[in-house]
């Protein structure tokens, strides 16, 4: 499509907007006008209502003299006859031209025009309100999000605010299937009581007037029977939904097992549910289903072939991806499409927090492949549970859906920060830079990029207060988003205040100040447990009650390691206070191990091979002594004790053996201990931990094994003094 190509200015460049989503096509000149004029409608009687209702609530209507033309309506309309040719061919396209007196909104179809009259308002949220030329359409045809998580279903002022803002993102979908709504799942035969059915119609008429197919989802597969009653039941919910006025529904099966899992049995009821239910209305879109086998990890061999082959070709098939939470790209899309004989549906598990609750997913949506549009009949994505946080993923969510090939996940984070907080965003930012990464999780989605600008300096711990203290107060304008992160800006405020009082601490073991250090100490201390004391959602009937974490890959390990690691040169130079310091079962040093007298001997020290293990012998070694002695430290991210030989350092395994040094690189996962004292004896149980298992160690004459169910208290650690 040819575009008149428009003079730019170097002035008229610094008016241009930042458009979200990006457009298609879009063209900029000089000053059109200045954005307190009035405008006047051409074509509103035929134009879309909803487009024309976003007109009139946001722009000064009137007659009066010097009023900006708006021509609006959708291609066939009288008033934008002379733009036919300039209308692109696409679903909810629309074109937009913006010039001194007139403007023009000309849709594809009803959605094209709402989505012109969007950008338009885009456009004139500027004070000089720039001329410009638009062609642009969606590259997925769904595009949007699924309300799917475990935890405290959004509020209905939550739900209501998501459609406003799909619709200033040209989001059209919104699936409703919380998992803790009882009427979607738990007792999905019930109709809803009145007053929430009255609520949820609300919902979908404000979804609709934000131009949002409001989906219901029933999750019947718990305890499904597979008979014409249950069938039946299926229908009659649908109906109940039909009467409040949704008009897609979709039927999920994930997270089952037993009878309702059968694929076969499925896709009958979901052929019997197109059959009566869907095809008898003419205004009900085909079904979508999330199929138990929703992502490659979890598929055999006969499922989704079966659903593939008996389920009807319209109804929609979701799909995660290659594992629960995974990101999409296009080979796995070509298996899974020839697997369904059809577009998979995508639900995206991102940004997702309910299984990984105390880390807020605030950073940049990247992963996706740019070159899926034509390869999904649908994009959504599963949020948190936190309405507005997630909006900053969403953000991107509506951007990459809109217009795939010109995504780019940071540009479009940074556009969606002052999007979001407009009175502070550099705050906002750097609230959501150490709020990134998950940490292990068993789906090990990791997301880079937390704090990236921290090195360890007092001025960063100074910053996180500081922007704890500015976004607190920001709740003036935002007061939602505020009250939503604030669990979380409030304990970044304190990890702030805890990095300040580490950075005392380490002056004050400088000047060898040890009532400072201890004091310090006491307020760093303070900090940590009022910190810890911090619940989100602490309130009755709260599902969920997280405890917050921020920066919990970067700056809270380091602060945690390095506190640590001071307190322990302190405890070797001072004694004042020591008390008050946190101590340690076993404090960092050289030990003995014992069993039964014997020492704990790395008999072949050097030899560095595999399967070396560590043998008991009854005589002190006097030639190298070094070999029974054994540095036991505890790991600070752990919080769980390695085990090293002095002699040759290396450390023993979670089998109790050596291993070779180089092809098996030390791991505090996998080789840190568990070390209990049963103070009767004075000895000692170790036991396996993390990655490593739970068995606890056990001896024979010779060597270690790790291989008890119950605790060995046979270990004798003495320290060499
Ligand atoms: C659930 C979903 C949950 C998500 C992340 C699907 C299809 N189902 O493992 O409700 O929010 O993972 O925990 C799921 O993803 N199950």
């Amino acid at each position: 499509m040819a575009l008149a190509a428009l003079f730019c200015s170097a002035a008229a460049q610094a008016q241009q907007v930042d458009i979200s989503p990006l457009p298609q096509q879009i063209t900029w000149g000089g000053e059109a006008f200045h954005n307190n004029t009035a405008y006047t409608l051409v074509g509103a009687d035929k134009a879309d209502p909803d487009a024309v209702a976003l007109l009139r609530s946001h722009l000064r209507i009137s007659n009066e003299a010097g009023a900006v033309r708006i021509v609006v309506g959708e291609a066939g309309d009288k008033a934008v006859k002379g733009y036919k040719k300039l209308i692109p061919a696409k679903g909810e396209g629309y074109y937009l031209s913006v010039k001194p007196q007139e403007v023009v909104i000309a849709g594809r179809d009803e959605a094209g025009t709402y989505y012109g009259a969007q950008t338009f308002l885009q456009v004139a949220a500027q004070p000089q309100v720039m001329e410009c030329e638009v062609s642009d359409w969606p590259s997925v045809d769904c595009r949007g999000v699924i309300e799917g998580f475990y935890g405290n279903p959004w509020s209905h002022q939550d739900r209501l605010r998501q459609f406003e803002f799909y619709g200033q993102n040209k989001m059209n979908i919104y699936v409703y299937g919380p998992k803790d709504d009882p009427y979607h799942r738990a007792h999905w035969r019930e109709p809803y009581p009145a007053d929430e059915a009255a609520r949820l119609k609300e919902l979908v008429e404000a979804a609709h007037k934000n131009k949002v197919q409001f989906v219901w989802a029933i999750h019947p597969g718990g305890d499904i029977k597979w008979n014409k009653a249950d069938s039946v039941a299926v229908v009659n919910k649908l109906e109940k939904m039909y009467d409040l006025g949704v008009r897609t529904f979709a039927v999920f099966f994930d997270d089952i097992w037993g009878e309702g899992a059968k694929g076969d049995k499925q896709a009958g009821l979901l052929n019997y549910v197109t059959d009566q239910f869907v095809r008898k209305h003419t205004d009900v879109q085909p079904l979508i289903m999330c199929p138990t086998e929703y992502n490659k990890a979890w598929a055999g061999r006969e499922y989704l072939p079966t659903l593939g082959t008996t389920m009807y070709p319209e109804v929609r098939i979701m799909w995660t991806g290659n594992s629960v939470v995974d990101m999409i790209e296009a080979n796995d899309m070509e298996w899974i499409n020839s697997q369904i004989k059809r577009k998979a549906f995508i639900w995206l598990n991102y940004p997702v927090n309910d299984y990984c609750q105390s880390r807020l997913l605030m950073g940049k949506t990247y992963g996706n492949g740019l070159d899926i549009a034509d390869m999904v009949s649908g994009f959504c994505s599963n949020p948190m549970e936190y309405a507005e946080a997630s909006k900053v993923s969403l953000f991107s969510i509506a951007d990459y859906t809109w217009n795939m090939p010109a995504y780019d996940a940071q540009k479009s984070w940074e556009r969606a920060i002052p999007a979001l907080m407009p009175t502070c965003a550099d705050a906002f930012k750097f609230f959501c830079e150490n709020n990134v990464d998950l940490g292990v999780t068993g789906h090990g989605l990791r997301r880079e990029g937390e704090s990236p600008y921290f090195s360890g300096n007092p001025a960063y711990f100074m910053a996180l207060s500081a922007t704890a203290q500015q976004l607190l107060a920001d709740s003036i304008n935002h007061p939602e988003m505020v009250r939503e992160i604030e669990p979380w800006v409030r304990s970044m405020d304190y990890l702030g205040q805890r990095g300040v009082a580490f950075g005392s601490m380490a002056w004050d073991l400088k000047k060898n100040d040890s009532v400072a250090f201890i004091g310090h100490y006491r307020a760093y201390q303070a900090m940590e447990e009022a910190q810890k004391a911090i619940v989100s959602r602490d309130y009755e009937g709260s599902i969920v009650k997280a405890k917050p974490l921020v920066s919990g890959d970067v700056v809270t390990p380091w602060l945690k390691e390095q506190v640590q690691t001071l307190i322990n040169r302190y405890k070797k130079e001072h004694t004042y206070g020591l008390d008050v310091l946190p101590s340690q079962l076993i404090e960092n040093g050289e030990y003995f191990i014992k069993v039964n007298g014997r020492y704990l001997t790395d008999a072949q020290a050097a030899a560095d091979r595999v399967g070396d293990h560590p043998v008991f012998q009854t005589e002190r070694d006097v030639i190298n002594p070094q070999r029974q002695q054994w540095v036991i430290e505890l790991d600070v991210k752990t919080e769980r004790y390695k085990i090293t030989n002095k002699q040759d350092g290396r450390y023993i395994n979670e089998l109790g053996t050596f291993w070779r040094s180089k092809g098996n690189p030390y791991s505090a996962d996998w080789n840190t201990y568990l070390i209990t004292l049963d103070k009767a004896t004075g000895r000692y149980a170790i036991q396996n931990a993390g990655n490593g298992g739970r068995a606890y160690w056990s001896a024979d004459d010779t060597r270690i094994n790790a291989n008890a169910n119950e605790a060995q208290f046979i270990f004798e650690i003495e320290p060499i003094k």
